[in-house]
């Protein structure tokens, strides 16, 4: 996987250093500004300084792993899928939080129904065409909030912010919603994922402020 190198070890360090971190949490949502975090109104755009370019007609979701039915979609199949719309925040562990976005997708769970993840199963990773990969406990990807997002909006999601397709899991730091979605994995054992290993938490509850594991 290629990715600037200088500016995931700036980040690195400052997970070491615990830059960012106030001390404050806030388990009840009191606040729904999450300690730490600061509002902004325009969307910056977070990668690994490349934004892969993926064609409608070559885009495929695998769905698979520790689970009955393994699927592929393509295109089509995924709009063909129950649709849903969801309002949620987003909170960045780089700390800016942006407030009321709308996205329309389909819900995990509709996935998941459709797969029908194993007993064992309590993990999924998601892959994404840069190479990035991520973690999630099943039982928070689930969530009702959680989809697998196409628009923003009502707009088609931008290349930059992760078009043709990627998660959403507003109840975490943004790192967890996978950009440029290519497989949804799920697994028996967990397995940290890019900014996992590089000493991000391994859940990232804004109000807990785990923004570093
Ligand atoms: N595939 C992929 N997904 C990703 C990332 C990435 O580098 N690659 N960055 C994550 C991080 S750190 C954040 S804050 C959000 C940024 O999403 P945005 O650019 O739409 O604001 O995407 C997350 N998903
Ligand atoms: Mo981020």
């Amino acid at each position: 996987m290629s990715f600037n190198r200088k500016l995931a070890e700036a980040k690195q360090a400052w997970a070491r250093a615990g830059r960012l971190l106030t001390g404050k949490i806030d388990p009840d949502h009191e606040m729904r500004l999450p300690p730490g975090q600061r509002l902004v109104t325009n969307w910056p755009v977070l990668d690994l300084g490349v934004q892969p370019h993926v064609e409608i007609a070559n885009w495929r979701l695998a769905v698979d792993g520790a689970v009955e039915h393994p699927l592929e979609l393509d295109w089509e199949a995924f709009l063909a899928l129950p649709q849903a719309e969801d309002v949620s925040d987003i909170h960045c562990v780089t700390q800016w939080s942006r407030y009321d976005n709308r996205w329309q997708g389909v819900k995990t769970g509709v996935l998941a129904g459709l797969v029908k993840p194993k007993p064992e199963a309590a993990h999924v990773i998601l892959h994404s065409h840069d190479g990035y990969t991520t973690n999630v406990e099943l039982a928070h990807f689930l969530e009702e909030d959680c989809l697998v997002a196409h628009s923003h909006d009502g707009m088609p999601l931008t290349r930059e912010h992760g078009g043709p397709a990627r998660l959403v899991i507003p109840r975490w730091y943004f790192w967890k919603s996978a950009k440029w979605i290519k497989r949804i994995e799920f697994s028996a054992v967990d397995k940290p994922g890019f900014w996992e290993v590089r000493g991000y938490h391994n859940i990232g509850d804004p109000w807990l402020e785990e923004r570093y594991g």
